[in-house]
């Protein structure tokens, strides 16, 4: 086994366990970010294994709020499967995660396939819905703390995530109002405007940035777009609602 897979069974096995590690770049502090992403697609490859399957896209790190909560100033990407949906309105076992968190996004769903460099224009014409969305994060590492190829392995700490309605593509998602409750109180407030001034500009980047890795978007993928404010920390029997402006709400909650 290479010394990637090796690391990738690493934080697959974290990942499938629910056990925090240490952050892989202190036992190799040469790791590449190139590397990272490696890993990632080697640790993806062992679920797939398992029997998930492939479903869409993840950015991390489109907002300003995000990259000053983590301390990390780059675009990141991962992957999602279908076993990391949770339905609307479903209740998660805390269990299945380290220390997660939650935090507020806008989602796309794919009609047509995507890659490379695309316009706006040509990324929304491939768009068949949108929709308000929770992304559910979970970094494996300790105390949340991690360096960039640390968090690009560990599949950029995407752990789950919840759809609200699909609506027309017609709708604009470039400045709508979010607000995001823990248990009936705001915690978040925001626009999805944080999200690289336009999330269709986070669509036409994860078009970009699969390709560089010799993939592409699929019809009928879902793209999370990135978080649009901080992320706030998940507890046993905590309910949480996002409300977006003209895209509706999306809930779920937690085991007590
Ligand atoms: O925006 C994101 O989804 C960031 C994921 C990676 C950083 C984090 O764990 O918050
Ligand atoms: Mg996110």
């Amino acid at each position: 086994m290479s010394d990637l897979a090796k690391l990738a069974e690493v934080v697959d096995e974290a990942a499938r366990t629910a056990t925090e590690i240490a952050q892989l770049s202190i036992a190799h502090p040469d790791l590449t970010v190139d590397d990272a992403y490696a890993i990632q697609a080697l640790s993806l490859a062992r679920r797939y294994a398992r029997g998930e399957r492939r479903v869409g896209m993840k950015m991390g790190l489109t907002s300003r709020a995000k990259m000053a909560q983590v301390g990390v100033d780059e675009m990141i990407w991962g992957r999602l499967t279908d076993a990391m949906q949770v339905e609307e309105g479903a209740v998660v076992d805390i269990a299945r995660y380290v220390h997660p968190r939650v935090e507020p996004e806008v989602a796309f769903l794919l009609k047509a396939p995507l890659a490379g460099r695309v316009t706006a224009a040509q990324a929304m014409a491939a768009v068949a819905a949108v929709a308000p969305a929770l992304e559910i994060i979970d970094s494996r590492y300790k105390d949340f703390r991690f360096a960039l190829p640390d968090v690009v392995a560990d599949n950029s700490s995407s752990s789950g995530f919840v759809i609200g309605g699909w609506r027309s593509p017609d709708v604009d998602v470039a400045n709508l109002g979010i607000a995001m409750e823990l248990d009936g109180q705001v915690r978040q407030v925001g626009s999805s405007a944080a999200i690289l001034g336009d999330p269709v500009r986070s669509l036409v980047a994860a078009a970009r940035l699969v390709a560089q890795w010799g993939e592409r978007l699929e019809a009928g993928w879902i793209v999370l777009a990135g978080g649009a404010t901080a992320a706030e920390p998940l507890a046993p029997g905590v309910s949480v609602r996002l409300t977006m402006q003209h895209l509706g709400p999306v809930s779920f909650s937690v085991a007590g």
